[in-house]
């Protein structure tokens, strides 16, 4: 029997275990990316592990999410990032010079190679037949020292393509088809693989969206083979040499295969407020106050050059605004050189600079009760900055023809010729915005630049023998950390957990923080209890990391997803999930609840342990590595790691 490509890559690195479907697996990792809004902490840790240099083939730190500068806090990180970069032989690519995924893409990221970064739209690499996964910062803290990371070996779901895209349906199309089959639930510990002859024709920057907005199933990565296009990308980035041709084996054996054919796909978008809540273009007749161009997903070349020739000679019709947020500096440059930016300023675009932006919340937030479509990956309430706002994501020319019209509309009933643009021979290469290493001997000079906004990671403290506390809060299904962990004006706290800390489910409930503040002042651990698929959405550690600074030791969900889960393991909260689901109706809010024998049972590798809520039993499972319960003994990843000269701060 044949390998999977993710099977054989996996197999390649496999660093510790058997491999064996569904079993914990270690990997060695050859690449790590990291951006500011999670990699400032991810050093801090890395830091604090005590090792001298980075143990990967190549490390390149971001800065990309926190480029708005509004105060000193931004600045501190991005001087703290550089200086770190240049001590630990890490490139470090500017500000200005891009969203990591579309730079990495562009510059870095290699077939074959496994990659792990700080983000979860890590899997963008895939596009190019990289084996790339987003992680908790500390767990790409530990790669970079050159530990293994560690995942459930996959499932693998063939997505198996035929036929060609039609005009006006493009690769976010298809992502969009994909998340209406496989829903955002119910695929942790499983690869998207993507094969058949439909993908002969799809460029790699097509499969970067593709694969980069597959985080939003759930899936630990999505992966394309390595063939002609990745080839002809590779050479158009003067990479030609890095190119190796990867397929899966004739014989591969999937555990799920998906057949889509591509030229049946229609425009579609994602309605409010989830990436899993697909309808089709044509069925929707709104007017649109914003359109917002740009984000990891979609900010190719061909994406704005496209969308630049639908705009040209045109103008912004009133009550619309429109910004561009081209991916990356080389995108920009192109557009400012060949004329299509000044064809998008003349149509009346507000264009803004390569990064994260208006994706996160960091600016262009639309108006109250707006609509906005945006070509980006995630509309959960609230993400824009404007919690009444109603965000669409569709494609670039579902966007471009939105702008021109002022309501969603579906680009085939523009009546214009689908303006087919090629991706360049060769793209302009300068690299001049991103350090590069230094040599080892001139590393040992580099002082740390630490201003007020950096701060020390905090520490918890090992596991008690008994959990015995209070539910905090009680949450329904889909709750994402951008719910725990708030984004936007919020983010320049990433580097301050203490001050980050009091807006912990800000979105949900505002009073969350002070509460488990008081109740952790009085020796009551603090629970958390939720639904199904909580902690979807990014991989932000800061949801377990703020928790576990506010004395929480148990998430008890319907289900909880793999990111997440890892933070709270990195952090000594233990992810505990219902045997029966119907039991989270007894555990309202404040219902005192003991775990008794909590640390027993993790030394002794049991399974299941009861709770005690009222005079209610109820049966918890915990499903956890060996490895994983020897963390969580310890209070997390960095005790764990770090000698015990460690002193617990806070969450005893
Ligand atoms: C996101 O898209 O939500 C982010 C911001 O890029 C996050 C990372 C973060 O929270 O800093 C992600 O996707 O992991
Ligand atoms: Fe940045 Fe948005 Fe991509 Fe996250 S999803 S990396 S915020 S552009």
């Amino acid at each position: 029997m044949g390998y999977t490509l993710t099977e054989k890559i996996l197999r390649e690195h496999l660093a510790d275990g058997s491999y064996e479907p569904g079993r914990e697996i270690g990997i060695k990792i050859d690449q790590t990316l990291t951006q500011d809004a999670t990699g400032t902490m991810a050093y801090l840790q890395f830091e604090s592990m005590g090792l001298s240099d980075i143990e990967t083939e190549l490390s390149v730190s971001y800065v990309d999410h926190n480029t708005i500068q509004v105060g000193f806090e931004n600045a501190d990180d991005h001087a703290y990032l550089e200086s770190i970069a240049k001590k630990y032989g890490i490139y470090f690519s500017r500000p200005g010079n891009g969203i990591c995924h579309q730079v990495h893409l562009e510059r870095f990221a290699r077939p074959g190679k496994t990659l792990l970064g700080s983000d979860s739209h890590t899997p963008t690499a895939g596009g190019v037949s990289s084996l790339a996964i987003g992680a908790g910062g500390l767990d790409v803290a530990v790669a970079m020292g050159g530990g293994a990371y560690y995942l459930t070996a996959p499932r693998v779901i063939n997505i198996h393509l035929t036929g060609r895209l039609k005009p006006w349906t493009t690769a976010k199309d298809v992502v969009l088809k994909v998340l209406s089959i496989l829903s955002t639930k119910g695929n942790v510990g499983c690869v998207c693989e993507y094969t058949g002859e439909g993908i002969a024709a799809l460029t790699v920057p097509e499969r970067a969206t593709i694969t980069n907005m597959g985080a939003e199933t759930g899936v630990t990565t999505s992966i394309f083979p390595s063939d002609e296009q990745t080839k002809r990308f590779l050479e158009a980035q003067g990479r030609g040499d890095q190119w190796t041709a990867l397929a899966a084996d004739k014989d591969a054996v999937y555990d799920r295969t998906i057949e889509i054919d591509l030229s049946e796909i229609e425009p579609l978008a994602c309605a409010p407020h989830s990436p899993g809540n697909i309808v089709q273009i044509k069925d929707l007749n709104l007017p649109v106050d914003q359109v917002m161009v740009g984000s990891c997903t979609n900010s190719s070349y061909v994406d704005l050059m496209t969308v630049a020739a639908m705009l040209k000679g045109k103008h912004l019709p009133a009550g619309v605004s429109l910004g561009i947020a081209p991916g990356s500096r080389q995108v920009l440059t192109t557009l400012a050189r060949n004329g299509a930016l000044g064809d998008l300023l003349a149509f009346g675009a507000r264009i803004l600079e390569s990064s994260c932006g208006f994706c996160i919340g960091n600016s262009m937030s639309p108006c109250t009760n707006s609509v906005s479509v945006r070509t980006s990956n995630r509309n959960f309430k609230g993400r824009s900055g404007t919690p009444s706002a109603n965000i669409y994501l569709t494609s670039p020319v579902v966007a471009a023809a939105s702008a021109l019209t002022g309501k969603l509309t579906d680009p085939r009933e523009l009546g214009m010729d689908f303006p087919r643009i090629e991706m360049p021979e060769h793209f302009e290469i300068d690299d001049s915005m991103i350090i590069p290493p230094l040599p080892a001997s001139q590393r040992t000079e580099i002082q740390i630049c630490r201003g007020p906004n950096i701060g020390e990671p905090p520490v918890n403290g090992p596991m008690p023998e008994d959990i015995s506390g209070q539910v905090t809060i009680r949450v329904e299904d889909l709750v994402t950390t951008d719910h725990i962990m708030p984004a936007g004006s919020r983010l320049k706290y990433r580097s301050n957990v203490p001050k980050y800390s009091e807006f912990v489910f800000e979105p949900l409930d505002k009073e969350f923080s002070s509460r488990a503040s008081a109740l952790q002042a009085q020796g009551i651990h603090n629970l958390i209890v939720a639904g199904q698929s909580y902690g979807q959405g990014s991989s932000r550690e800061h949801a377990a990391l703020c928790p576990m600074y506010l004395g929480v030791k148990g998430v008890i969900a319907k289900s909880i997803e793999r990111i997440h889960a890892a933070n709270l393991v990195n952090f000594g909260i233990v992810p505990f999930t219902f045997a029966q689901e119907s039991d989270w109706n007894s555990l309202p809010e404040k219902t005192e609840v003991r775990i008794p024998g909590i640390r027993k049972a993790l030394e002794t590798g049991e399974d299941n342990i009861t709770a005690y809520a009222r005079d209610k039993q109820i049966s918890l499972k915990m499903s956890l590595s060996k490895r994983q319960r020897a963390i969580l003994l310890a209070g997390g990843l960095l005790p764990f790691t770090v000698e015990a000269s460690t002193k617990p701060r806070k969450g005893k």
